[in-house]
């Protein structure tokens, strides 16, 4: 075969290979057979050194027009594979977008966990109870007695069966101490419900730790401790300024309330709120639980814990919790 044949079969097996390639790495594969230092074309323009010069002007013109036949066949090929790539990627303005979003723990579900993993340190065990609650143990078991002035403060949802929905979880304790043997230490986070007003800082709805440990001399001491405690570490600052002030709950005596105030705070907590209620049990609780008081005291304590991630998240109304505002609770991804 002379030379002008095999540059027009080079031409077409080229074209053919350049236009197989259906990706940039085979598209390169077939740029370097071809076109490369040790390329076919390379190969024929060594032979065609060796033509006469008559044969070269012939054969000169066939060479370069094979030679640019494979090049720009090589940029086409390269241009049609890099549009299809940009089509691969583009945006259909008109598809439907994803309506399900990923959901997230619920704020005072975070900072439930977070108060459980603090008395677990602290040696509690956590314990729960029902929210639809008989009145003896809501009330009566904790020295609230019918037509008792203290029921008032605590108005509640009540039920056909005489039963109501729990408005604190110190019902929790009325529960346990029968079924207990002292030493203990017990934590009980859960819902409670009032018939309340709602506003900034309360809602009908609310959850409620309720903590209480019943052992041998037991102080005010042990209980302010505590409290102080698991404050600092459950919102991860030692800048927090508590307060305790008298206060009258008939399950303890004597009895504080809490209040809590955040220097950093732009909001609602740059004063001083109440964040629970506490107090040593009463020995009248005691006894009605089956707890000799003369050999026990304990504390307990009844804290809001929608205030207390309030504070954790600097939140100024409470209405968040609950709203069902789903762009408010998305901000507090954990
Ligand atoms: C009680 O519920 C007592 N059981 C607390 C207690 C337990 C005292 C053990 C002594 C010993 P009080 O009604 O004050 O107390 O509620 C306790 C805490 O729950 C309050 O300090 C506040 O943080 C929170 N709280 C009360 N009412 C609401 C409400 N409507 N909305 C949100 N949080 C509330």
């Amino acid at each position: 075969m002379g030379l002008a044949e095999d540059l027009n079969a080079l031409k077409e097996e080229g074209l053919a290979l350049i236009s197989a390639a259906g990706d940039e790495a085979s598209l390169e594969e077939a740029r370097i057979a071809l076109l490369g230092r040790n390329g076919r074309v390379k190969d024929l323009q060594k032979a065609f050194g060796q033509a006469s010069p008559e044969e070269k002007r012939e054969l000169g013109r066939l060479f370069n027009e094979v030679q640019q036949a494979i090049k720009s066949a090589f940029e086409d090929q390269k241009d049609q594979l890099s549009a299809g790539a940009a089509d691969a990627g583009a945006i259909d303005v008109t598809e439907p977008r994803p309506t399900h979003r990923r959901g997230s723990i619920h704020p005072i579900s975070q900072v439930a966990q977070e108060v459980e993993r603090v008395f677990s340190g602290m040696g509690y065990d956590i314990i729960d109870g029902p929210h639809i609650e008989e009145d003896e143990f809501n009330f009566g078991r904790l020295n609230i007695p019918e037509d008792h002035p203290a029921r008032d403060a605590q108005d509640t949802f009540w039920l056909k069966t005489g039963k109501l929905l729990r408005t604190h979880t110190s019902s929790v304790q009325s529960r346990t101490y029968p079924i207990v043997e002292p030493p203990f230490r017990k934590v009980v986070v859960g819902k409670v419900f009032r018939y309340e007003e709602v506003d900034a800082t309360h809602d009908n709805n609310f959850t409620q730790v309720e903590g209480f440990l019943v052992d041998k001399d037991i102080t005010v001491g042990h209980l302010v401790g505590t409290i102080k405690t698991m404050i600092a570490a459950v919102l991860q600052r030692d800048d927090i300024e508590v307060r305790l002030r008298p206060s009258f709950f008939p399950f303890v005596e004597p009895g504080f309330e809490v209040d809590v105030r955040s220097p950093g705070s732009s909001g609602k907590f740059a004063n001083w709120v109440e964040l629970l209620g506490c107090g040593m049990i009463h020995p009248k609780v005691l006894s009605i639980g089956g707890i000799d008081p003369d050999v026990y005291t304990g504390f307990a304590f009844g804290m809001g814990l929608e205030r207390l991630t309030m504070i954790r998240h600097d939140i100024n109304d409470i209405r968040l919790f609950n709203g069902g505002d789903l762009r408010g609770l998305h901000q507090f991804k954990s």
